[in-house]
């Protein structure tokens, strides 16, 4: 048994969740936020036999496309102001941050 683990963004994670659904695996959606942008992701979780992880990881590159996007994001000024100003910084978004997990018990109780 493995455990997915998928950071996705927003847009993607309604279609992916019903991908995965279709192709007749359970996934478990969690509201995240992004530790740089501090904005919300999409944590999704997804447990599945091993022989399963290579379809459930060709639908999570099909579906979540990366693209560039401009944000404004806070940033500590040098010096001993404390003050923080935004600056703008082009990042990639979309695309899917994925861990594969081994998992030593599963159960339902
Ligand atoms: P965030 O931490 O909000 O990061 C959003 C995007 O900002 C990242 O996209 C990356 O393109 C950029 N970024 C992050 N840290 C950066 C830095 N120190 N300098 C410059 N750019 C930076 P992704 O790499 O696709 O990550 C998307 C989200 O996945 C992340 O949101 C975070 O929530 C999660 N994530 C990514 N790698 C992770 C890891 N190793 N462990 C835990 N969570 C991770």
């Amino acid at each position: 048994m493995k455990l997915i683990i998928a950071i996705v963004h927003d847009e993607d994670a309604g279609d992916l969740i019903d991908t995965i659904t279709e192709a007749g695996h359970m996934v478990t959606k969690l509201a995240t936020t992004g530790g740089f942008l501090k904005a919300g992701n999409t944590t999704l979780l997804t447990g599945v036999k091993k022989e399963e992880v290579d379809n459930v990881i060709s639908i999570i590159k099909d579906t979540c496309k990366r693209r560039k996007q401009v944000v404004s994001t806070p940033s500590p000024v040098t010096g001993s102001t404390g003050i923080y100003v935004p600056y703008s910084v082009e990042v990639e978004v979309g695309g899917a941050t994925v861990f594969v997990v081994d998992v030593d018990k599963f159960m339902k109780v």
